[in-house]
């Protein structure tokens, strides 16, 4: 049985008081809430303020991406071993604003995904087509091939406790989902494609939804057989609408 996760990708956004207040909102709508895991990835430079904040709760830490290299001369960036040192947890990779904003490519990516496993930690690969792209149709030739990319340099077995996020790009922050049964279409193919080398691995893995999920159509997202969770942006900035998306995955 696959437990769900909703993961919070603040993107660039916050201050000091807003983490304070959203941190503090989080905790206080969900409390009771049990039956999935919930994660938040602030900005990188509110992680140590929000690990502090989330302290004694059952929100977990996350970032919103990592650099291949673990230490030395490389300016600005940021290693797996720090973000394990900073109580971080699930490290999102390959987003398709890294994409496309600083042409990280799927090999790039495949190497990021490596050294986050090998620090104990779990990815949050991201994939997904963009709207040119699915408009020729060619929606599962991209995902395979941002899939391969992992795959192929370390086989199936090693998406096992990971996490798969598909985010059709032309529904991230648009207001534009994809429907439930389009979103559920994707994702059993994407399930698909790893149990061809790995059934086992393939029926645990945890394949999130991202892109426009929202307090009004997340429910109807989770109810869909291999959709188990989402990646929220915009909505997991307020308090309210992304304990009501926790809700319904619960
Ligand atoms: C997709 C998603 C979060 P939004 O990027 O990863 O953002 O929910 O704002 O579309």
């Amino acid at each position: 049985m696959r437990h769900p996760l909703v993961m919070g990708n603040w993107k660039l956004n916050g201050n000091k008081n807003m983490v304070n207040e959203l941190i503090t909102g989080l905790r206080n709508e969900l409390s009771s809430v049990d039956g999935c895991d919930v994660a938040i990835a602030p900005p990188f430079i509110y992680l140590d303020q929000a690990k502090h904040q989330l302290s004694g709760g059952r929100i977990v830490l996350g970032a919103q991406n990592v650099d291949i290299n673990l230490s030395g001369a490389f300016t600005g960036e940021t290693s797996a071993n720090m973000l394990k040192d900073i109580g971080a947890k699930f490290i999102i990779i390959g987003h398709s604003e890294r994409r496309t904003y600083h042409k990280e490519s799927d090999e790039l990516i495949a190497e990021k995904f490596a050294v986050v496993k090998e620090a104990g930690l779990v990815p949050v690969l991201c994939i997904g087509e963009t709207e040119a792209e699915n408009e020729a149709g060619q929606t599962e030739a991209v995902c395979a091939k941002q899939l391969d990319a992992v795959l192929k340099t370390m086989g199936a077995k090693v998406f096992e406790n990971t996490v798969i996020a598909y985010e059709p790009v032309w529904a991230i922050g648009t207001g534009k989902s994809a429907t439930p049964a389009q979103a559920q279409a994707v994702h059993k193919f994407i399930r698909d494609h790893i149990a061809k080398h790995d059934a086992e691995t393939a029926a645990k893995v945890i394949i999130q939804y991202g892109g426009s999920v929202n307090a009004d159509n997340a429910a109807e997202l989770f109810s869909q057989p291999d959709i188990d969770g989402a990646l929220v942006g915009g909505a997991s900035l307020k308090a309210d609408a992304f304990a009501v998306i926790v809700k319904a995955a619960a």
